[in-house]
């Protein structure tokens, strides 16, 4: 390998050691490179370390939520549960003995360009210096508090769904849950049983896609060990008809496919749910796959279950034994968890990124993040981002996107290497217009067909990924040289 700007072989540094940051350190140690892969917690997984509540699942098929380059034959499910999945990184970080370039316990609070290259600091004070900066540090990260009056006073067990606190007995116990996305309804789905009392507060209905539970038998898994084509195949095809499928159907809020998707949804609702003053209390009031959908096979059993209830009227205030509401009532709880979502637009701050010339990335952030084809920052250079703003969440195989992203980024390495570019940074033009065509595209989702959701940004504008999956394929195959810096 060639040296670099600053006179050596390329040094990466990665944030985060979750499902794109053991990505980039497997393909970086196949490569020879070196990386050291910053983790602020005490173990890698990621999403999946910190999001162990009850129920926990990837609502994603086990096959297409793998990596292409370790794909694994013994998934349980067809949606596997959390600890398998946090069991699979842990195994995959090991067998590719990234252990010894991983930093743990340590969290990155600054990144500085120097003029060649990058200086990384930890909270602990140690730093080094790195040519090229990752950061994979994910988008439902930083958990979302509801600003609802009283929070502090509750005097029984309070949480938030992804810091579950796994020393508070359930059981036999009065459990209420704020919020209905994916989360909320997985928490429903295993507990609503289990407690003498069990209230889900709804403020707005979901649309709830029924999956079957289907768990892979020991003779298929012996199929998927010893046939590797088989595995191969149907990771691919499962793959295919997620990005293609889905992934276009979202893009055009009037598809046939989403109003077939709201037509199973609508006949799951009507078939289920005996009660119909339930049923119209769970019923959606806007398009299918506008908010992110549910997939759920067991919420509509359990929100029936004769300890569960529904609550849809507003939460008035916290008081110390439950939660009150708008008529009045108080529901008495001993254990109050926040299914309330995340702070999607952090990323991977409050770190301080300071580019070329001083600039803060928090200033260049001001009004919400963006990112040039969903990876790179004008004024940033050498520093890229796997699943970071922009970048297609909830449309496309997240595991697929963040390698091809990272593919890209190595055609940029390989650039650099070559003196094709003197560093990799796109140009503001570049950022522009990418961000100026991608808001009107944005604005003909369904994302965009009028609910709330955390796919829209402050301006009510889907921040995601808005067109094709082949544009994704082609745009990450091959960078745009002329898009980028010529320095
Ligand atoms: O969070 P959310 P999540 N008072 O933001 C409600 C992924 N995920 O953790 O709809 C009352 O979706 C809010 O209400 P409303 C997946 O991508 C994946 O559930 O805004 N309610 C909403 O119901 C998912 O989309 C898996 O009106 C309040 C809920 O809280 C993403 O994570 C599993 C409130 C927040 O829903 C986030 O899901 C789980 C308030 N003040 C999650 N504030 C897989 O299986 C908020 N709400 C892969």
């Amino acid at each position: 390998m060639a040296t670099t700007q600053s006179g050596r072989e390329p040094r990466f540094a990665i944030l985060g050691a979750g499902m794109s940051g053991i990505l980039a350190s497997v393909k970086l140690q196949e490569a020879g490179l070196g990386f050291t892969l910053f983790e602020k917690a005490e173990k890698v997984g990621g999403t999946w370390r910190e999001n162990t509540y009850p129920g926990i699942a990837c609502d994603v098929p086990s096959h297409v939520y793998s990596y292409s380059f370790e794909l694994n034959p013994e998934w349980s499910y067809l949606c596997s549960p959390g600890a398998e999945i946090q069991a699979y990184f842990e195994g995959v970080a090991a067998r590719h003995g990234i252990e010894t370039s991983l930093r743990l316990g340590d969290a990155v609070v600054r990144c500085e360009w120097k003029g060649v290259d990058w200086e990384v600091e930890t909270a602990s004070g140690f730093s080094d210096r790195f040519d090229w900066v990752i950061a994979a540090t994910g988008i439902l990260h930083h958990p979302k508090y509801p600003e609802i009056e009283g929070l502090d006073s509750f005097e029984g067990a309070n949480f938030h769904s992804a810091r579950w606190d796994h020393d508070v007995p359930l059981d036999g116990r009065r459990i209420g849950i704020v919020g209905t996305g994916s989360s909320g309804i997985q928490i429903t789905g295993e507990l609503a049983s289990r407690a003498s009392k069990f209230s889900l507060f709804q403020r707005t209905a979901q649309w709830v896609v029924p999956v079957e539970q289907t768990a892979y038998t020991e003779e298929e898994r012996e199929k998927f060990r010893t046939d590797a084509d088989l595995l191969r195949n149907l990771h691919e095809e499962l793959s295919q008809n997620f990005n293609d499928g889905f992934g276009t159907s979202v893009l055009d809020g009037n598809s046939e496919m989403v109003q077939g998707i709201q037509d199973t949804c609508t006949e799951h609702l009507d078939t289920v749910i005996e009660d119909p003053e339930l049923r119209e209390r769970l019923r959606p009031n806007y398009r299918a796959a506008c908010k992110r959908l549910v997939v759920s096979h067991n919420f509509y059993e359990a929100i029936q279950h004769p300890n569960a209830e529904l609550v849809t009227d507003d939460i008035v205030r916290i008081e110390p034994t439950g939660v009150r509401t708008a008529d009045g009532r108080l529901h008495e709880l001993d254990v109050l968890a926040l299914a309330t979502g995340f702070q999607v637009d952090r990323f991977m701050r409050p770190m301080t990124i300071r580019g070329r010339d001083g600039v803060l990335l928090d200033d260049v952030w001001k009004d919400r993040p963006s990112a040039y084809m969903a990876v790179g920052v004008p004024g940033f250079p050498n520093f890229f981002m796997l699943n970071g703003p922009n970048s297609p969440v909830g449309n496309f195989s997240l595991v697929q996107t963040a390698e091809m992203q990272f593919g890209y980024v190595m055609d940029l390495v390989e650039k650099v290497r070559t003196g094709e570019l003197g560093y990799a940074m796109p140009t503001a033009e570049a950022a522009h217009r990418f961000e100026e065509e991608r808001v009107e595209a944005a604005k003909k989702t369904v994302w965009a067909t009028g609910c709330r959701s955390w796919y829209l940004d402050d301006r009510g504008i889907p921040f995601a990924w808005p067109f094709p999956f082949s544009r994704f394929r082609k745009e990450m195959a091959a960078p745009v040289l002329a898009d980028f810096e010529a320095a």
